[in-house]
């Protein structure tokens, strides 16, 4: 199935190169009201040909897009309030590292490069889908977008027991020794895993149905492009306090309460939306 759709990749992209003149994206007008969103999407869909997106990253990318329109397509305050924790996070762990994967390598390389630095949080790959060429793939786009070092691509692997899938391999100097790890747009097992070894784990995802946001400790219910540079900022920002400022603002922090909020957030919404339809 999967080397299906990336044949499908390979054959739309021969039919773009094959029509002279005919640009490998659609024209999409900048008064669109959908533009940015529209852009992503077809960032993603080239980084499908490029191999640095799964095929499963668009069907992912479509279920973003889907739980996008449903809080608004904006930062919500219970976002806000889980960057802050986030931030704090970051700043309290001794060894935190940031989890990179093909959707989030492709759409946000820049910011996830500002992020590390700004933090001093090690760049891991580390993949669900690991088809060959792909490590290498995202690793480009990651030097290109300013990265020094990339962990994830070394001979030595450590390996997370608890897990079943490819993404149980690890960097020994990465996420296997982190005590905080930042894991945007993530699987279930792997949030449940690292949490049982004793990480503290930050997600970024739309959907805060999804097992991960439920797992996670800190779970950032908004898109990743705009999360970025706001947690970044805010990072930056807490710098200043003292740890002891830090912690007291962690331990502050529901999950449980910002997931409900959330969930309220939308219900509430789509009540409003339905009363404005004719
Ligand atoms: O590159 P790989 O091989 O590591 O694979 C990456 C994907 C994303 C394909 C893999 O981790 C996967 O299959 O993830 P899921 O289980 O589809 O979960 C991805 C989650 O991210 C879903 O809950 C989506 O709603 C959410 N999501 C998608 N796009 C965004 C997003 N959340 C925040 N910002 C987005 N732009």
């Amino acid at each position: 199935m999967s080397a299906k759709i990336n044949e499908d990749c390979q054959l739309q992209q021969k039919q773009q190169q094959a029509t002279p003149g005919k640009a490998s994206s659609p024209n999409i007008p900048k008064e669109h009201p959908r533009y940015k969103a529209m852009m992503i999407r077809e960032n993603i869909i080239k980084g499908c040909e490029t191999k640095v997106v799964a095929p499963a990253g668009l069907i992912a990318q479509g279920r973003g897009e889907a739980f996008d329109y449903l809080i608004g397509e904006k930062t919500a305050n219970f976002a806000l309030d889980a960057i802050k924790a986030a931030a704090c996070a970051f700043l309290l762990a001794e060894h935190p590292v940031i989890s990179v994967n093909g959707n989030v390598a492709q759409i946000a390389a820049e910011d996830l490069v500002k992020l590390s630095k700004e933090s001093g949080a090690l760049l891991e790959i580390n993949l669900f889908y690991r088809t060959p060429g792909r490590e290498e793939a995202i690793l480009k786009v990651l030097k290109e977008a300013g990265a020094e070092t990339v962990l994830g691509l070394s001979e030595k692997s450590a390996v997370i027991k608890e897990l079943a899938s490819d993404r149980r391999i690890v960097d020994p100097d990465g996420i296997f020794k982190a005590d905080m790890v930042f894991v945007p747009l993530e699987d279930g097992d792997r949030t449940e895993a690292l949490v049982k070894l004793g990480k503290r784990v930050v997600t970024v995802d739309l959907n805060p149905l999804s097992r991960t946001p439920n797992c996670a400790h800190v779970s950032i219910i908004d898109n990743i492009t705009r999360v970025l540079p706001l947690l970044t900022a805010q990072i930056k920002k807490y710098k200043k306090k003292k740890k002891q400022k830090l912690k007291k603002i962690y331990d502050g922090y529901s999950n449980k309460k910002i997931l409900r909020d959330s969930l309220v957030f939308i219900s509430k919404r789509l009540v409003k939306l339905s009363k404005g339809i004719c």
